[in-house]
């Protein structure tokens, strides 16, 4: 096995809908934590992560994450927009026990290959643990066919799946950033954020 180290930096946008689970999941990702009150994300909040990734072909990378975690309200609708610019991947999630949020994936997806046509899409399927799930994993699989998407099943609040659901996402990422070459940088008028305490 070859030991290659390269740093990459990659952006990651959380989407989905209110109170399904965005914020837990990257908590979860980061602190390894996990909290049941609900405290709607105000505008957008960031995390940071480094992560050691095994590539298929048995070398290990180093990657730092930036997660923008997103409001899901309507209201930041626009704010989003702008937000999304330079992502290299996102989670779209939807709230297994609410199948409206699940309906709205394909808006979500939209909105967001629209701004990041070659970004990596997971959509993720939050809160497996809930007894009281409506939306079934078949209708994960629908989407997997409809979209070029991932997609995972996930619960923040066992942490069943989530380093996984990250660890392909971020996987992916490296392998596209690797093919599409050195000029793969973002966009112009494009730069990192920088950090303040949200
Ligand atoms: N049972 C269960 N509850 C969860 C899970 N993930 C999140 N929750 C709960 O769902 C609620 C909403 O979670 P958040 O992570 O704040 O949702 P969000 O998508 O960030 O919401 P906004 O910031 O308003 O867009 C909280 O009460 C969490 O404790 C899960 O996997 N299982
Ligand atoms: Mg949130």
């Amino acid at each position: 096995m070859s030991s290659e180290q390269i740093s990459h930096m990659f952006k990651l946008v959380a989407l989905g809908d209110g109170a399904v689970g965005k914020t837990s999941c990257i908590r979860r990702f980061t602190e390894d934590s996990f909290s049941e009150d609900y405290i709607m994300t105000i505008g957008t909040t960031f995390a940071l992560k480094n992560q050691e990734i095994r590539l298929p072909d048995g070398s290990d990378v180093s990657a730092r994450i930036v997660l923008w975690d997103l409001a899901g309200q309507p209201t930041y609708n626009e704010l989003r927009r702008r937000y999304m610019a330079g992502a290299s991947m996102a989670i779209i999630v939807f709230d297994v026990t609410r199948p409206q949020t699940f309906l709205d994936i394909g808006e979500w997806y939209t909105k967001f290959v629209t701004v990041c046509p070659n970004a990596v899409v997971a959509v993720v399927a939050n809160k497996i643990d809930r007894p009281d799930r409506l939306v079934p994993a078949e209708a994960g699989a629908m989407i997997q066919n409809w979209l070029d998407v991932l997609y995972f099943e996930s619960s923040a609040k066992t942490g069943e799946n989530v380093n996984h659901l990250f660890n392909q996402l971020i996987t992916r990422a490296i392998q596209r950033h690797k093919s599409m070459g050195p000029l793969a940088t973002l966009p112009e008028g494009e730069s990192m954020p920088s950090f303040r305490t949200p």
